[in-house]
């Protein structure tokens, strides 16, 4: 599966702005893979917003990832799902949205990043990384530390960092061991700099190599 090293992820709170918006500044900037957080529109708002998304993600070959809502992916033929512990169980999910969904899971400790690996996803998550004041009630911050620990856990399974992530720290974050570093302030909490942000960071990764 291709996983960026920088995934994005909309937020309308921070920026205001509906899905579609974003992701096209961020695709103007370079995104290639998005996901799609909603936590506070109703299912037939979100329905309708990711639809449009997944028009114009079509038409720039941007792979789009709907956060929870298994029935929403399903009914748009999304690329995927991402799942949290308390979400529809992702062996249920790859059973609903088939071999090729891409199907991503959230975990918040070494424990349940142990477990995730026998789950039928295409990647984990581990976070909050560092502090994060986008998430509600977020879990235990892991830190650089929690990052390795996982990697050498999990052994080449594909692993996301998430949780306060920046233009300034992605690098450590890969250094540790993710595969990708997904980030929703940093890139959005300016909304007209989203696709100067992302060109940026893209640039910044593309000059380490
Ligand atoms: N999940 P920001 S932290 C959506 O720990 C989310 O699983 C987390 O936003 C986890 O880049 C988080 O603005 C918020 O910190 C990430």
């Amino acid at each position: 599966m291709f996983l960026p090293q920088i995934y994005p992820i909309t937020d309308p709170r921070i920026t205001k702005l509906s899905h579609a918006e974003q992701v096209k500044r961020l695709v103007g900037g370079g995104a290639k893979f998005v996901q799609l957080r909603e936590k506070y529109a109703s299912p037939k708002e979100f329905y309708k917003q990711a639809k449009e998304v997944l028009e114009i993600a079509r038409k720039n070959d941007v792979k789009i990832i709907i956060n929870d809502r298994v029935d929403i992916a399903l009914a748009l033929k999304a690329d995927g799902v991402h799942l949290g512990q308390d979400d529809l169980p992702p062996e249920r999910a790859r059973k609903i949205l088939g071999e090729k969904a891409i199907i991503g899971f959230s975990t918040h400790s070494l424990k349940q990043a142990a477990e995730a690996v026998k789950l039928p996803i295409d990647y984990l998550a581990i976070g909050p990384v560092f502090e994060t004041k986008t998430k509600v009630k977020p879990d235990k911050i892991v830190g650089i530390e929690g990052v390795k620990i996982v990697r050498e856990a999990i052994g080449n399974f594909p692993l996301v960092a998430i949780g306060g992530i920046t233009l300034q720290n992605f690098r450590e974050v890969l250094d540790a061991g993710a595969n990708s570093a997904a980030i929703i302030s940093d890139l959005l909490s300016q909304p007209d700099k989203i696709t100067k942000k992302m060109k940026e960071i893209m640039l910044s990764h593309f000059h380490f190599f």
